[in-house]
């Protein structure tokens, strides 16, 4: 059996902590048939108080009911008792720092495409999670190549939800960009603009101003709107504007957000080296501000951290 790093104590569970393996599903789960689960992901650390802190807990959670919403899945527990638990699990397990994973999905009971009477199940887990494109990516920026794949049209699935189904779309891009020695897939939107990442929104910067496509065909990234803001408060300007990916190329910088890539620079789209080829200042900028942000480090963005 592979060495399995998600392993801890316990897992939450409709309302309980039950040990790790006993947090199992029915593989007749309408969910692993269809897709139709929605996620969240998020990062506890430990700052520098030494307590442990959950990055931005109540909006992850917000996005996760939003994304529910969306798809008409009613959860039945209150977006409360889901941070509530997503703390007693970092707590239980004494994680300290690690990445946490509520999960909304269907159980099992009734087959099909109609079904509506299936239990909507609920888990947290969470388990140590390193630097998402290596660490180093995280310090020498990664490589990305344009993707086949066309991240999806609004009105064929729906970008606003953080839906398991959405991420057949991630992952085949993933896979095509590893295997041609890519770090990272970037996609294009069905318009030809510059969408995300599999797993990360995106960001430009050229002569000092920042860009980052519109939430029309991306995730609403909570480390994108951390770091607009920060971006902001530094005085830096910031546009949700459509581009190309030829502006990526001419770009002087680019970096890519999310919360288990944190903020990671990019060096290369499809073979052209962005700028000087190393992280630019602005984007260390960002990262160093983000950075001291999740460690409770700088005072304007306390009030970012849930304590568990
Ligand atoms: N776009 C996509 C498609 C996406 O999946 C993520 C998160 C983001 C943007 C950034 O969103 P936010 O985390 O709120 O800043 N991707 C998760 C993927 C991790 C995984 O492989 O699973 C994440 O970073 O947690």
């Amino acid at each position: 059996m592979a060495a399995n790093s998600l392993r801890t104590d316990k897992i939450w569970i409709d309302g309980a902590l039950v040990p790790y393996d006993e947090a199992n599903v029915h593989v007749l789960s309408h969910s692993l048939h269809y897709g139709l689960a929605v996620f969240e992901g998020m990062r506890c650390y430990k700052a520098d108080n030494e307590r442990s802190a959950i990055f931005r807990g109540p909006e992850h959670i917000r996005r996760l009911f939003d994304s529910a919403h969306i798809v008409e899945m009613q959860i039945l527990f209150s977006p409360e008792e889901l941070l509530k638990a997503c703390c007693d699990v970092v707590r239980v397990n004494r994680l300290e720092e690690c990445y946490l994973r509520p999960i909304a999905f269907y159980g099992e009971g009734e087959m099909g495409l109609s079904a509506r009477g299936n239990k909507v199940r609920v888990a947290i887990a969470g388990w140590p999670w390193g630097a998402y494109l290596g660490e180093d990516g995280a310090k020498k920026g990664v490589r990305l190549k344009t993707s086949s794949f066309v991240r999806f049209h609004h009105n064929s699935l729906m970008p606003l939800a953080k839906a398991s189904g959405h991420y057949v779309n991630s992952i085949l891009a993933g896979y095509e960009a590893r295997r041609n020695g890519y770090d990272e897939a970037l996609l294009l939107d069905v318009h030809g603009y510059v969408a995300e990442g599999s797993g990360e929104n995106f960001f430009i910067v050229r002569d000092g101003v920042v860009k980052t496509p519109p939430l029309n065909s991306v995730l609403p990234g909570i480390t994108r709107a951390s770091v607009m803001k920060i971006l902001r408060d530094a005085s830096i300007e910031v546009v949700e504007q459509s581009f190309s990916r030829d502006a990526v190329y001419i770009a002087d910088e680019a970096f890519m957000t999310g919360t288990a890539a944190e903020v990671t620079p990019v060096r290369e789209l499809d073979d052209r080296m962005i700028g000087g080829g190393v992280p630019g200042p602005v984007t260390l900028k960002v990262q160093e501000v983000f950075r001291a942000a999740l460690h409770g480090r700088d005072a304007r963005y306390r009030g970012w951290l849930h304590y568990v």
